[in-house]
């Protein structure tokens, strides 16, 4: 049979898989599903395991079955009887169609050169030597002249390998003379910031999702796993069976948008207006203390445990570091300012007197929520025993996102109940995660990093970018002034994108990313190393394509967010497909035309170091009953176990806080922080308005583009919620039809803000930034006054700059945020008007 035809048969076999909401089974359903009959596998001598490696935090497993090098069908995990804690791993919606994206039209087929202006998609194949050498001598040339800072790796998520990954194109630059790389992320940039500054240590986190069974009281804000942790295994799956034995917790959810996770799961659902969460938890716990309930129940909790909450913890404090030249905080002693507490800030006391009250009247007319149900939030999180609470990373992708975070981490430490079985602090939920080990170090000596998010601006003027104003870190103590302030000394002169879509179509606004790129003077080299020809791929000098999942032998752990269910999948690929490369034989092609072989490969094949891999995994599993070599245990496929015991968020801190301290300076959890009390006094802001200072407090800040920025206001009367869609990660699967056709690219809008128009009119959105076009979805699902559009799709220049391909990053604005320089991509005024 001719390929075509077996991938038609298979497309009709796989139709039915589920469309959305992929858990091992579905809530609406009986609870012990019937499990439909597997059908005679035709092609057993072709079925191996492979992964789904996008970046949603699972790596789920896939079974695939192949004839003569074709893939002609894709399951997921059924190995197991399927009980909840021994459970299959199943895949989503998007898994289940690789096998359209593997042979998808716009694969990359060979390695390719721009033969017209940068950005304009044309292209010409080239030889793999003829890539390698273009790459190694411009890169030599630009290091030689601007130094190895001026080599730049941007991020990429779209290949969670544990060995083949885009470290294999880093260590061949590190290898031979090392580049400039970046820290944190698109995802969690601001939580990354506001976490260590409240709680201590980065990656703090959560309770397992599992520790709602023990709850009275679930409050989520834009907390949404029904929808990003879709993993058989995932939170999402976690979170559904705990429900199912605490039927009755309350569950009060908190998003502009209705979600997926909301449908028959939230008792309530609170519309919110993008960007105002801080208002809504300054609010409530304007009730909790002005009614007295904080003096009764937690005041004793949080001395305890917190500094800052009013007046007196700061005194002490500060009479306690006077009393002790030698103290661990002398030099945070003059930055305390004993009137800036929480308590007085709330009730508007002391320095704060005759300021407006942030109360729930004053709550209500900027967050959308009705006063009467903002008080009705704060009445049930006094009465709950045991609340958990969780703030989803949406809050933090914002402008003013490490005040907003901060600010409702207020909310856990105000009930006094952290530390409880039932309870969380507010944190990202904690995974199990059973990882590999092994795989290929960077080897790159060059310790300075800018953050992720400021790689464009770098480009334009890094000579200048600085450690105080821009973020710039790592840099040697030699550079740096008595300030503690140096410069990046270059500007970025090539860019390296490996598994990433964000030179593009990830990354903030796109017109002005684009007009950056698109002057060749000024990044004089891109590299694209990808399986598709996605919008940043049309902004490659050079062009590498590599292999699909499907096409790579590897090893997966879980990666980051699979629940309490850790597992690790060994991948056997089929015959790489066209002229592509695995990263490792990539990244191997630049080492030898740096002539630096030796140090990337240190004499080993690509076999070689799979199985040292695999061996350095299998001893980090030691409780795994693994078989002795790599090639035994990809015949096997995947390897799993349940978390065996559960996780209460900083259970240990608070059962003996002396031994356990956090990771603030002070050891408590730090309502006024010291750290952020330093970065206000010595970091150099952009400008001097409100959304780019630090405060040492958390504090409810206008955004701009926020719903009270009086700038955009009355121009763009909307407010764009962004969201993670099912039908992609990010926008890795924009390009499967089935996903498309399953999941509709549509803005919603309320029925109020449609103004007469049908569902399915083709509209304009326009921000201050630019313009796309997207059908809307008239829907009650989004509260008035705020439209929502899945973010991800693909960046398509269509005639007077619209992009016709409905990418939210045309909107979206570039404006890093105060303290982690990150992303604040949910951030976005905008105005409709119909195509
Ligand atoms: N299907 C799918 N899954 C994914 C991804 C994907 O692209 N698709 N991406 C993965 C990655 S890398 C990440 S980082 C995570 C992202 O996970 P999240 O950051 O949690 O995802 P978002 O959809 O951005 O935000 C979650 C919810 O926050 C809401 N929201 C937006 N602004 C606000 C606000 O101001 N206040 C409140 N209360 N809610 C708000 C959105 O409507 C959304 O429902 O998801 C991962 N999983
Ligand atoms: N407006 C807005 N923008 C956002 C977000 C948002 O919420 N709103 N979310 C942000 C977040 S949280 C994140 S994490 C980033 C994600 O941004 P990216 O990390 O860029 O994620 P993807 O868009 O999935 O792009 C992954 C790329 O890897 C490619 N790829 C897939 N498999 C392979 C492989 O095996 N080999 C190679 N070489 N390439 C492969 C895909 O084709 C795709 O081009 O986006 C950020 N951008
Ligand atoms: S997208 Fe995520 S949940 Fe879906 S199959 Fe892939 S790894 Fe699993
Ligand atoms: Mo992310």
């Amino acid at each position: 049979m001719k390929r075509r035809n077996f991938l038609k048969l298979s497309a009709a076999a796989s139709a039915v898989t589920c469309v959305v909401g992929c858990g091992s089974s579905n809530d609406d359903k009986p609870e012990t599903p019937e499990i439909p009959e597997i059908p005679e596998n035709p092609y057993p001598d072709g079925t191996h395991f492979s992964a789904c490696l996008v970046n949603c935090g699972s790596n789920c497993p896939i079974k695939y079955h192949s004839k003569d090098g074709v893939i002609t069908q894709i399951e997921t995990d059924y190995a197991l009887e399927d009980q909840y804690g021994n459970h299959q791993v199943r895949a989503c919606v998007r898994g289940r169609s690789l096998r359209q994206r593997t042979y998808a039209a716009d694969r990359i087929k060979a390695p390719m050169k721009r033969v017209g202006k940068r950005g304009e998609g044309k292209f010409e194949e080239i030889s793999w030597d003829e890539a390698f050498e273009t790459i190694a001598s411009k890169v030599t040339t630009l290091r030689d002249q601007y130094g190895p800072r001026s080599i730049y790796f941007h991020y990429g998520t779209g290949a969670y390998y544990g060995f083949n990954s885009a470290n294999a194109l880093k260590r061949a630059l590190g290898a031979s003379g090392g580049f400039l790389s970046s820290y944190s992320n698109y995802s969690w940039a601001q939580i990354n910031a506001a976490t260590p500054a409240i709680l201590g240590d980065r990656t703090q986190s959560g309770s397992y999702l599992s520790e709602i069974a023990n709850s009275d009281l679930f409050l989520g804000f834009g907390f949404n796993p029904f929808e990003i942790r879709m993993s058989g295994s995932g939170e999402q799956y976690d979170m559904l069976n705990a429900l199912k034995t605490n039927p009755n917790l309350e569950v009060l959810l908190v998003d502009p948008r209705y979600t997926d996770t909301a449908v028959g799961r939230a008792s309530k659902w609170y519309g919110i207006r993008p960007g105002t969460d801080g208002a809504l938890a300054e609010a409530i716990a304007h009730e909790m203390i002005s009614s007295g309930w904080v003096e009764q129940n937690s005041k004793a909790f949080i001395d305890k445990y917190a500094i800052g909450y009013d007046r007196e913890s700061l005194e002490n404090l500060k009479a306690e570091i006077e009393a002790d030249s030698e103290h661990k905080l002398t030099k945070y002693k003059d930055l305390i300012d004993v009137e800036e507490n929480y308590k007085d800030y709330i009730l508007r006391e002391g320095k704060y007197a005759g300021e407006e009250l942030h109360d729930a009247a004053w709550a209500a007319t900027v967050t959308g929520i009705d006063e009467i149900r903002i008080k009705e939030i704060a009445q049930k999180l006094m009465s709950s025993n045991a609340p958990y609470i969780s703030i989803g990373a949406g809050t933090n992708r914002h402008a003013c996102g490490e005040q907003t975070v901060r600010s409702l981490y207020m909310l856990p430490i105000l009930t006094g109940k952290i530390g409880q079985p039932g309870t969380s602090n507010g944190a990202l939920p904690r995974n199990y995660g059973r990882g590999t080990s092994g795989g290929l170090g960077q080897l790159n000596d060059q310790r300075a990093q800018i953050s992720f998010f400021t790689w464009a601006e770098a480009i334009e003027r890094g000579a200048e970018m600085d450690v105080l104003h821009d973020g710039v870190s790592r840099l040697d103590s030699d550079e740096l002034d008595e300030n503690g302030n140096g410069v990046l000394g270059t500007n970025i002169k090539a860019v390296f994108s490996a598994a990433g879509n964000a030179l593009i179509n990830q990354h903030s606004d796109i017109n002005h990313t684009r007009k950056i790129l698109e002057d060749e003077s000024k990044c004089e080299l891109v590299v694209v190393c990808d399986c598709w020809m996605t919008p940043s791929a049309e902004f490659a000098d050079i062009l590498l394509p590599d292999t699909t999942w499907l096409e790579t032998n590897d090893l997966a752990g879980d990666s980051y967010a699979s629940g309490q269910t850790g597992y690790v999948t060994f991948m056997k690929g089929i015959k790489p497909l066209y002229n592509a490369r695995s990263m490792y034989q990539i990244g191997l092609g630049m080492a030898k035309a740096f002539g630096v072989e030796a140090a990337y490969s240190e004499g080993k094949t690509e076999e070689q170091w799979l199985e040292d891999a695999y061996q350095a995994t299998k001893s980090r599993n030691s409780d795994w009953d693994m078989p002795d070599t790599y090639a035994e245990a990809q015949e096997i496929g995947v390897f799993r176990n349940f978390a065996p015991s559960t996780y209460i968020a900083m259970k240990s801190f608070i059962d003996d806080p002396e031994n356990n301290p956090v990771t603030t300076p002070s050891g408590k959890m730090e309502i006024f922080s010291l750290d952020w009390a330093h970065k206000a006094d010595t970091l150099i802001m952009r400008s001097d308005k409100p959304y780019d200072q630090i405060t040492p407090l958390p504090e409810y800040t206008v955004p701009w583009q926020g719903y009270e920025d009086v700038d955009t206001k009355d121009d763009y009367p909307l407010q764009l919620a962004g969201y993670h869609t099912k039908g992609r990660t990010h926008s890795s699967y924009h390009n499967v039809p089935w996903l498309r056709e399953a999941v509709e690219d549509a803005l919603w809008i309320n029925p109020q803000d449609a103004g007469g128009m049908a569902n399915g009119t083709q509209v304009i959105v326009e921000s201050p930034n630019g313009k796309i076009q997207v059908p809307i979805k008239i829907t009650p699902r989004v509260m008035p006054g705020v439209v929502a559009l899945g973010q991800g799709a693909w960046y398509k220049k269509g005639a007077n700059d619209v992009d016709v391909g409905g990418c939210i990053n045309t909107l979206t604005n570039y404006h890093p945020t105060p303290v982690s320089k990150g992303n604040p991509q949910h951030t976005i005024r905008v105005r409709i008007n119909k195509a």
